[in-house]
C-alpha cells in the first residue's frame, strides 16, 4: 500500500534511499532471521505434548532475545515525539547570503524529516503538557546532512551548557518518587528557576500559550542561537532561524489541555498523522534575520546571549524558502525513533557562533546517541544517513553495516592512490569560518549577559490583555503547586522585576500578601573569583516597548484547514445539512466528525446511513474546534435526553469554540447553561455553512466574556 501510495508523490531522494531497507511481508512466507521459512510460528518445541520446551527451539530462542532486546534508551530530554517526512523548497537564490546549495536555487527541493517534541516528560507522556516544543529538521542536502534543531520558542532558560543537566533534573519529576510526570508545575522546577534570574525572559514564554500549541503545525520554530551564514566569498553574516506556519499561530486553554490529556494524550501526534493521510500537508516557511558582521554590537543585547530574541522590528524575517511534510513515517522505532539531531551536523554556508549555550551542545548530541543508539556507527542507520556517498577512514565499532574496501584506513596512503582525498582539493568541503578568536581562559560570564529582565518585560508588555491573563492563570496553576513557600514567594518577587503589575496578580491568587522583592545578589552564577555585585543583573532600556510578533495572535493565518469540528447528529437528522456542512469543510482542508449518542450508524431523515464516527462516551468536546447542530425533531429530541451532547455545547462554549445550530436544534441549545445569554457571543442561528467556515478561520471567540461563567 505505501509503495502506491509513494508512486504519486513527487520524487524524493530520502524516501527512495530508505527503499532498499523497507521490508513488506504482504504475499511472502515467514522466515527467521536467517531466511529460513517458519512452518509454525504459534507453538514452542515441546519434549511431548504436555512436556518442557526445548532448548533446541532456535525458533522460539530468536524470536523471545530480539523481543526482550526491542527498547532503547529514551532521549533524556524531548522523549515523547512525533515525526514525518517531507521536503524544503527555496524560493530563490541565496548564494549571497549562503554558499549552502539547498538554498542556491529558485524551486530547488530538498528531502528533510521533521521531529516535533515535548521536553520534560517521558515517551509515553502526554502531548498537552505545558512545555516547550522541540522542532527539528534534518535537511537530506546534495551536500550532506543540515540538521537545524530548534523549539517552538526563540529563547532559553539558561546561557551556558554547564547548566542544562541542573535544569533538566530540576524539570524531570523529582528523584525520590519519580512525580509529576511531563510538569514544570513542582517544588524542583520553580527551586532551579527562582534562583536564576536569566531564565524570565523564557519562563514568560513557558507561561504563555505558546507552551500549549493547538497542533504542531500551528506553532512557530526557532533555531534559538545565533549562527552564521557564510557565502562563496567567505563573507559570513549573522542569522537567526525561523519557521512560520502556514496556519498561522495557535493555542488550546490550558484547562482544554489538561482536559485533552486525558482524552487523547495522542493529540498532536493524531493530529499530524491525520493532516498528512487525508493530503493537508502541514507547511511552513522559512525566514532568516540577518545581521551584518559589522552591525554585531549595535544591539542593546549580546547576539551570543540565547535569553535574548531579535525583535522583528529591528531586524526583518527574510523569508527564503517553504517546508511541506507529505509523508508518515513507515515505522515510529526506525524512523521517528532512531533519527539523531545533531546542531553540529552542518554544511557548508552555515557555521556556529559563540554561543555558550550552542558550544556545549556540539558536545552533547553525538555523546547522547553513543548510549542511545548502542555505538559510534549510528550515522548508518538508514533515516539517519545522507543521500550522498560517504567515504573516510572511520572503521569498525558495534553494529557497522558499512563494508570498506581495500587495505587501508588511514590517510595519508599510497595504497589507494591517496584515496579517499580531501575534498579541498576538489574546492568543495566545510571550511570553518576564518573568525578571530583571543582571549584567556576563564569560567566568568560576559557582563553583556546581565540584562535578564528587559526582554522578559518586553515579552509580557507585548502581549494581549487576554494573553497576559493567561500568563498571569498559568503562573498561579504553576506556583500553586509549588509546596514551599519560600519558593514560591521568591519567585513573585522575580516577578516584580518583570512586571509588577504582574508579580501582583500572581501574588493574588497565591494568598501572598506582601511581594518581598529579592535583593540582589539575584545571581548565583558569576564565576569562580569573581566578586558578586559586579554580575548581578543589569537592566536596560530597550529600544522598543512593544513587539506586535510577539503575541500569538499577531499571526492568525488564512482559513480553516487542519481544524477538526464535531457535528452532534441522531436518528433523523436533516441529511442534507449534514453533507452540506461537510462539504463546506472538505473544501476548506477542514475535517468533521459525526457524533452520536450511540456508536455504529443513524438513519437520516429520507433514509440514508450516515456512519458514525464517535459515541459521546467515547470523545469530548475539547478534541474539536467547533460543532456544529443540524437541523431533524428526532435527532434533536434524542440528544435533548443525553446529558452528554448538553454539556458538550456548554463546555465548547466554555472554551470559546465557534457553535452552529440550525433549526430544532434551537430546542437543545435552550437546555445548555449557556443559552442563559441571550445574545451568546459566536453562536450562529440557521446561517449558511460559509458563514460558519468564517467564523471558525478566527480559531475562538475570545472576546466571549461569560464563557468562564459556564459551570463544566
Ligand atoms: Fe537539546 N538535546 N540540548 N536543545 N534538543 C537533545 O539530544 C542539549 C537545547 C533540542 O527530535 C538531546 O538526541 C544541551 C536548545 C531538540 O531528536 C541532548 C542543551 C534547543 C531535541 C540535548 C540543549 C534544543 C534536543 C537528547 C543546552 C533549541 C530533540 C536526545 C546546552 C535550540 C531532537 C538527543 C529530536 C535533544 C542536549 C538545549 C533543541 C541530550 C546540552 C537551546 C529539538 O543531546
Amino acid at each position: 500500500m505505501k509503495d502506491k501510495k509513494s508512486q504519486k508523490e513527487p520524487k524524493n531522494e530520502k524516501i527512495q534511499d530508505l527503499h532498499v531497507n523497507t521490508e513488506d511481508g504482504s504475499g511472502e512466507m515467514m522466515t527467521n532471521n536467517q531466511g529460513v521459512g517458519i512452518n509454525d510460528d504459534q507453538n514452542s518445541l515441546l519434549a511431548g505434548e504436555r512436556g518442557p520446551t526445548l532448548l533446541e527451539d532456535f525458533q522460539f530462542r530468536e524470536k523471545m532475545t530480539h523481543f526482550d532486546h526491542e527498547r532503547i534508551p529514551e532521549r533524556i530530554v524531548h522523549a515523547r515525539g512525533e515525526g514525518a517526512h517531507g521536503y524544503f523548497e527555496s524560493y530563490g537564490d541565496f548564494s549571497e547570503l549562503t554558499k549552502a546549495s539547498f538554498l542556491g536555487e529558485k524551486g530547488k527541493r530538498t528531502p528533510v524529516f521533521a521531529r516535533f517534541s515535548t521536553v520534560a516528560g517521558f515517551r509515553g507522556s502526554t502531548d498537552l503538557a505545558r512545555d516547550v516544543r522541540g522542532f527539528a529538521v534534518k535537511f537530506y542536502t546534495d551536500e550532506g546532512n543540515y540538521d537545524l534543531v530548534g523549539n517552538n520558542m526563540p529563547v532559553f532558560f539558561i546561557q551556558d551548557a554547564m547548566k542544562f543537566p541542573d535544569l533538566i533534573h530540576a524539570v524531570k519529576p523529582e528523584q525520590d518518587n519519580e512525580i509529576p510526570q511531563a510538569a514544570s508545575a513542582h517544588n524542583t522546577f520553580w527551586d532551579f528557576i527562582s534562583l536564576m534570574p536569566e531564565s524570565m525572559h523564557m519562563i514568560m514564554w513557558a507561561m504563555s500559550d505558546r507552551a500549549l500549541p493547538r497542533s504542531l503545525a500551528m506553532m512557530e520554530g526557532f533555531g534559538v542561537h545565533t549562527f552564521r551564514f557564510v557565502n562563496a566569498k567567505g563573507k559570513s553574516s549573522f542569522v537567526k532561524f525561523h519557521w512560520k506556519p502556514k496556519l498561522g499561530t495557535h493555542s488550546v486553554t490550558w484547562e482544554e489541555a489538561q482536559k485533552i490529556s486525558g482524552q487523547d494524550p495522542d493529540f498532536h501526534r493524531r493530529d499530524l498523522w491525520n493532516a498528512i493521510e487525508s493530503g493537508n500537508f502541514p507547511e511552513w516557511e522559512f525566514g532568516v534575520q540577518v545581521v551584518r558582521e559589522e552591525d554585531e554590537h549595535k544591539f542593546d543585547f549580546d547576539l551570543l546571549d540565547p535569553t535574548k530574541l531579535i525583535p522583528e522590528e529591528l531586524v526583518q524575517v527574510q523569508i527564503l524558502g517553504k517546508m511541506v511534510l507529505n509523508r508518515n513515517p513507515d515505522n515510529f522505532f526506525a524512523e521517528t525513533e532512531q533519527i539523531a539531531f545533531h546542531p553540529g551536523h552542518l554544511v557548508p554556508g552555515i557555521d556556529f557562533t559563540n554561543d555558550p549555550l550552542l558550544q556545549g551542545r556540539l558536545f552533547s548530541y553525538t555523546d547522547t546517541q553513543l548510549s542511545r543508539l548502542g555505538g559510534p556507527n549510528f550515522a548508518e542507520i538508514p533515516i539517519n544517513r545522507p543521500i550522498v556517498p560517504v567515504h573516510n577512514n572511520q572503521r569498525g565499532g558495534s553494529m557497522r553495516l558499512t563494508i570498506n574496501k581495500g587495505k587501508g584506513g588511514y590517510h595519508p596512503n599510497q595504497g589507494n592512490g591517496g584515496c579517499p582525498y580531501q575534498a579541498a582539493m576538489a574546492d568543495g568541503g566545510f571550511v570553518s569560518h576564518h573568525e578571530r578568536i583571543e582571549g584567556y581562559k576563564i569560567r566568568k560570564r560576559s557582563k553583556s549577559f546581565l540584562d535578564h529582565f528587559s526582554q522578559a518585560k518586553l515579552f509580557y508588555e507585548s502581549q494581549t490583555a487576554l494573553e497576559q491573563r493567561h500568563i498571569i492563570e498559568a503562573l498561579r496553576f504553576e506556583l500553586g503547586k509549588v509546596t514551599d513557600e519560600k519558593i514560591r514567594e521568591r519567585m513573585v518577587g522575580m516577578l516584580s522585576y518583570v512586571n509588577k503589575e504582574l508579580a501582583k496578580n500572581v501574588a493574588e491568587g497565591l494568598g501572598i500578601k506582601e511581594i518581598k522583592t529579592p535583593e540582589k545578589p539575584l545571581n548565583h552564577s558569576y564565576g569562580a573569583d569573581a566578586n558578586p555585585q559586579d554580575y548581578q543583573p543589569t537592566t536596560v532600556k530597550s529600544k522598543i516597548q512593544k513587539s506586535e510578533k510577539l503575541s500569538l495572535m499577531a499571526s492568525p493565518g488564512k482559513g480553516i484547514q487542519g481544524r477538526v469540528i464535531a457535528i452532534l447528529a441522531a436518528d433523523g437528522v436533516d441529511s442534507d445539512a449534514v453533507e452540506k456542512f461537510q462539504k463546506a469543510f472538505n473544501s476548506a482542508g477542514a475535517d468533521s466528525k459525526i457524533i452520536s449518542k450511540n456508536g455504529g450508524s443513524i438513519t437520516a431523515s429520507g433514509g440514508k446511513t450516515i456512519k458514525v464516527d464517535h459515541s459521546l462516551v467515547t470523545t469530548s468536546s475539547v478534541l474539536f474546534d467547533a460543532v456544529y447542530v443540524p437541523d431533524g425533531a428526532e435527532s434533536v429530541e434524542t440528544l435533548k435526553d443525553e446529558p452528554l451532547a448538553i454539556r458538550f455545547l456548554d463546555e465548547s462554549y466554555r472554551h470559546y469554540k465557534f457553535i452552529a445550530v440550525d433549526g430544532s436544534g434551537r430546542s437543545l441549545w435552550d437546555m445548555t447553561y449557556a443559552s442563559r445569554n441571550a445574545k451568546p457571543k459566536g453562536v450562529l442561528f440557521d446561517q449558511a455553512p460559509s458563514s460558519f467556515v468564517e467564523a471558525i478561520s478566527k480559531h475562538r471567540i475570545w472576546e466571549r466574556e461569560d464563557a468562564k461563567k459556564i459551570p463544566v
